[in-house]
Parts: structure tokens; C-alpha cells; sequence
């Protein structure tokens, strides 16, 4: 038996021993950031948002070189500007979660996390964002970035640690959840013969409404690290569409459709097809599809707070296993048999999201770690003989290893489509992904946020 702890303890003398070469994957340019331990402090550099903090330990003068913020380490409070940092700082101890005393108004309404008190009248020294600001109270985290593939994005769980003198602890739990992820990633991928294909889409209700294939690296390593294949718009087309025909079209071969489009309340799956124009007459291409056919159509939005705010922006870049292993479940669901989806939820077949319980407690990050995901990397996983058949008609990006030849349009066609459509489509940007709306529920609307907007 190749057991999780096993496989972590690998993990970490792998680590350990190259402690200051490149190959440190806690300080990793992949990953968006980087340290150096310097006299009498660290220096933390965000590599994606180009700023760089001067971590002094309290009560210690150094002389910092270069025009780098100073921040006396642990810091005592901070607000919050960004849901995912609270999904991290939720896996550090009670004294990291306890200094968020405050945030943004969204946040504070958005947050789904017993861990935190946060109220809108306190003040804090320093804020956690997301952004590009350099003013010396702010702290850009930037985990969200979807240039970051899921396990990047993990390690920005020491970033954060960084700032509370937690960075040791917080390696464990990093390299537990990467274990997890790579166990189980290397499990389905050695029993998976035949991929299912998997987009995920999203429509966006600007004027003209536009839909989209998401391409990014997180979406793209996510779906593949399940076994599956990756549905994108060919390499000649933008991944927003103007024209609803041909969106359809894109989708084509599609098993399963993961869509986070942002959803009034009150609104379900009739209202969705509306939505992404699939209704009678709008187009022939997505009648005969396997995720329409078989109603295969997921959401993110599974877990939902009291007041029906959804989970998954706050936790789901701190813990990549479980969006992972939500992945593979929803396409295997006997893959683990104790597992139910953490997030993901069938929306076609009119599953409801869970709420989170009201005696919901805050648990220690053992807890939070453990007992969800069971793992045998030497035990192949088969699918049952049961399971549907992939369509195995896919245009996926890469053409060359599943020999497809569906597709009834010619390069020259597909080209001249993608031509019209990039004409046509405003650039959306890589953002538009983490929406995060209230379920419905029988409370009173509240308005709801775009995560991006913050
Ligand atoms: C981290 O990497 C950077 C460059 O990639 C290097 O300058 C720095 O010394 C490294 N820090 C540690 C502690 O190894
Ligand atoms: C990053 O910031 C430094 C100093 O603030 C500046 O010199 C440099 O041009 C910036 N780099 C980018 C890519 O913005
Ligand atoms: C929290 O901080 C206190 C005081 O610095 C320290 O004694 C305690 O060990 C810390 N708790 C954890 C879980 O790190
Ligand atoms: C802040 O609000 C809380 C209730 O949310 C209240 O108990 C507290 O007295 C308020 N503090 C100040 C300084 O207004
Ligand atoms: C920025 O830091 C300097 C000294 O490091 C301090 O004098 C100044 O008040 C700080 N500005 C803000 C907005 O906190
Ligand atoms: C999964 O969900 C079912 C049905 O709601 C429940 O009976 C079961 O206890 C859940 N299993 C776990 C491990 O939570
Ligand atoms: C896809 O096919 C085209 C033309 O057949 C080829 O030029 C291209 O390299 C292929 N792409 C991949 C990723 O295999
Ligand atoms: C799917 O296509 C691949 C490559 O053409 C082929 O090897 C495989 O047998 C097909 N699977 C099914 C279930 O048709
Ligand atoms: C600076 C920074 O971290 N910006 C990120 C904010 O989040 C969006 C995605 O929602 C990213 O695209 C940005 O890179």
C-alpha cells in the first residue's frame, strides 16, 4: 500500500534536500511568488502583481533597501478584500483567522466561513486584496490569478503564512493537499481509458451578450489532472462568442458542461437554457449533444451558506484536492464511494445545493484536511462497464491524440467563423470566471457580486 502519508513524507524530504536550489517548490516563480530570507527580515515578492513586502519580525528595527513596505510580522488585524484569502487563512491557526476583524461590504456579506468575526465597523492596518495596489496598508494576494494551475495556486497558502510566522506549519498542509491532489490524480488517469470531454462555459449578460469556453490554465489543468479532455475553441478562435450558433457549435462532443453563469435568484435550469439560447430554434447544434441529452450540466454553487452565499470563491483555489475530486466525481461517481461532491452539483436534473448547517463550526486544519479523501495511488481505478459511453466526438485543442475527424466545418470555414466572432467581441479579459451569487432562497434578494469587480 502506497498510503497518503507515505507519499507525503516523500513529498517533504524531496523538499527538504535541495533547500536552496531552484528546484524549492515553496519558492517556485511558477508559482506567482517568491522569497528571500535577508539580514533580520524576509522579503516577500508577489510575482503576479509586482509588489514586494519587507516582513520584519515585531518589535525589531532593520533598514530595508529599495522602496519596500515594511509589515512587523505576525500582524495583529487585517481586512479583507478578496474572498480566497479567507479560504487560506481558514487552513492557518485561530490566531491568523482571528486578525481579520473586517472587509469590504461584499465580503463581509459573501463570506460563507464560520472561522471569521469580521464586523464593518472595526478598522485594520493592512488589507488583503486583489489588485495591482502598491500602497504600503495593502497586501495583494493574488491566488486567483487562473494563469495559476491548481496546485500553484495552493502554495499562496504560505505566502499568506508568511505574514503571521505560520510558513512551517503551512508547508505541511500544502504538501498534504498536494498529495491528496496527485494521488488521485494519478489514480483516475491510470484507469481512464476512454476520456469523457468536459467544458466549462459561461455566459456573461453584457449587451450583447456574450458566451464563453474557458481556456485558462486553472480550467484547462483541472479538467485534464480528472481524466478528462478539455472541450476549447480551436486555436483560430477567441474564446467569447457573440453568436449563439456557433457557441453551440463549439461545444460539440461535449460529455458534461461545468457552467458558472451568473444566475438570478430563483433562477434554474429552464431559466439557464433561455440563457444560453438552448431552446427550440435557436440553433441545431446542441440538441444531440451528450451533456443535453443526458443532462449532464454541473455548477459550482453546491454549497451555499445560511444566508445562501456560495462556498466555492472563498475555498476553492486553498483546496485544489476537493475541487479536483469534485472533478472526478461528478464524471465516476463510484471512484470513491464515500465521497459526496464538495461543490459541484447536477443542475439538469434539478439536484439542490447544499446549505451549510447552522451549528457550521470552525474546525482545526487537521480536520479540514483530513477524512475527505481516501487514496491508494497503486490501486487503479476501473470504471464500471455501467458508466455512459464518452461521445468521443471532440475538438479539442489537442487534435492529434484523440484522432478525431468530426468536426463537418473546414479549416478554412472554422477560420473564417473565428475571424467574424474575434471582429465582433469586445475583449472580455481573462477575469469573468468567479461570480458569486446568492442561491435562491426564500429570504429577501439581496443584491449579488462579481468577485472581479471588487
Ligand atoms: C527564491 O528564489 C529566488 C529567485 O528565484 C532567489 O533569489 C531566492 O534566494 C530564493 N530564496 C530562497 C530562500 O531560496
Ligand atoms: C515592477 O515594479 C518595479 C518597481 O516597483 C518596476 O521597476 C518594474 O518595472 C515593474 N515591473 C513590471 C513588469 O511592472
Ligand atoms: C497563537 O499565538 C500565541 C501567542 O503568540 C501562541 O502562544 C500560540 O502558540 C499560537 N497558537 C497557534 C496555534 O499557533
Ligand atoms: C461595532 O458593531 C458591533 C455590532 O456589529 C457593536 O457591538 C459594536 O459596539 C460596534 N463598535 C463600535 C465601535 O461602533
Ligand atoms: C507608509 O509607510 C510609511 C513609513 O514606512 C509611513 O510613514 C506612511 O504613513 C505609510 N502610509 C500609509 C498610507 O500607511
Ligand atoms: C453523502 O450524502 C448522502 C445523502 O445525502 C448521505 O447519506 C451520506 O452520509 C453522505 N456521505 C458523506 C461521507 O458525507
Ligand atoms: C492540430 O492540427 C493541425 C492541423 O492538422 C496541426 O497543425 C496542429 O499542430 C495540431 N495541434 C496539435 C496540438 O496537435
Ligand atoms: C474513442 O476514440 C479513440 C481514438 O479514436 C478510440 O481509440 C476509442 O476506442 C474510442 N472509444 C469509444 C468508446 O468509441
Ligand atoms: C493582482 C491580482 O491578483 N489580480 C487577479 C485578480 O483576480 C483575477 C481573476 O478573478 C485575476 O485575473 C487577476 O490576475
Amino acid at each position: 500500500m502506497f498510503k497518503n502519508s507515505i507519499a507525503w513524507a516523500l513529498l517533504a524530504m524531496l523538499w527538504a534536500l535541495p533547500a536552496q536550489s531552484q528546484s524549492n517548490p515553496a519558492n517556485d516563480t511558477a508559482n506567482g511568488w517568491i522569497y528571500e530570507e535577508l539580514p533580520g527580515y524576509t522579503l516577500l515578492h508577489n510575482l503576479i502583481a509586482n509588489t514586494s513586502y519587507a516582513l520584519v519580525p515585531q518589535g525589531q528595527v532593520v533598514t530595508v533597501s529599495g522602496n519596500v513596505p515594511q509589515i512587523s510580522v505576525p500582524i495583529t488585524a487585517a481586512a479583507a478584500d478578496t474572498l480566497d484569502v479567507l479560504g487560506f487563512a481558514e487552513l492557518l491557526s485561530s490566531n491568523v483567522t482571528n486578525t481579520f476583524t473586517t472587509g469590504s461590504s461584499n465580503i463581509l456579506l459573501a463570506n460563507t466561513s464560520p472561522c471569521f468575526t469580521m464586523s464593518n465597523n472595526a478598522s485594520a492596518p493592512y488589507t488583503f486584496t486583489n489588485g495591482t495596489s502598491t500602497a504600503n496598508n495593502t497586501i495583494v494576494f493574488s491566488a486567483n490569478d487562473p494563469s495559476l494551475t491548481p496546485l500553484q495556486k495552493v502554495w499562496w497558502l504560505q505566502y499568506l503564512a508568511y505574514f503571521y510566522n505560520e510558513e512551517k506549519v503551512a508547508l505541511q498542509t500544502v504538501l498534504s493537499i498536494t498529495t491528496n491532489y496527485n494521488c488521485i490524480k494519478i489514480r483516475v488517469n491510470s484507469g481512464v481509458k476512454d476520456p469523457y470531454a468536459i467544458a466549462w462555459t459561461q455566459a456573461n449578460m453584457v449587451t450583447p451578450q456574450v458566451y464563453e469556453i474557458r481556456t485558462d490554465t486553472y480550467a484547462k489543468t483541472l479538467i485534464t489532472d480528472a481524466a478528462a479532455k478539455m472541450i476549447a475553441p480551436n486555436s483560430a478562435q477567441d474564446k467569447t462568442y457573440t453568436n449563439v450558433g456557433e457557441f453551440h457549435l463549439a461545444l460539440h462532443g461535449a460529455d458534461v458542461l461545468l457552467d458558472t453563469t451568473p444566475l438570478s435568484e430563483g433562477e434554474l435550469y429552464p431559466q439557464w437554457q433561455k440563457i444560453m439560447n438552448m431552446v427550440p430554434g435557436a440553433s441545431l447544434f446542441y440538441e444531440s449533444e451528450g451533456y443535453y441529452k443526458n443532462r449532464q450540466v454541473y455548477r459550482t454553487d453546491g454549497l451555499v451558506s445560511q444566508s445562501g452565499y456560495s462556498n466555492f470563491p472563498e475555498r476553492y483555489a486553498a483546496r485544489p484536492d476537493l475541487a479536483l475530486m469534485d472533478m472526478i466525481a461528478i464524471q465516476y461517481p463510484t471512484f470513491q464511494n464515500t465521497y459526496n461532491t464538495t461543490w459541484l452539483y447536477n443542475f439538469a436534473i434539478g439536484s439542490s445545493p447544499h446549505t451549510m448547517p447552522a451549528n457550521y463550526e470552525c474546525k482545526d486544519t487537521l480536520a479540514m484536511i483530513s477524512n475527505q479523501i481516501h487514496c491508494y495511488g497503486d490501486e487503479p481505478f476501473t470504471p464500471p462497464a455501467t458508466q455512459v459511453a464518452p461521445t468521443n466526438e471532440t475538438e479539442t485543442e489537442d487534435n492529434s491524440s484523440s484522432g478525431d475527424q468530426s468536426s463537418s466545418l473546414s479549416t478554412g470555414s472554422k477560420a473564417g467563423i473565428a475571424i467574424g466572432v474575434i471582429a465582433g467581441v469586445a475583449a472580455l479579459g481573462g477575469a469573468a470566471f468567479l461570480f458569486y451569487r446568492k442561491r435562491p432562497t426564500a429570504e429577501p434578494s439581496h443584491n449579488f457580486y462579481k468577485m472581479d469587480d471588487i
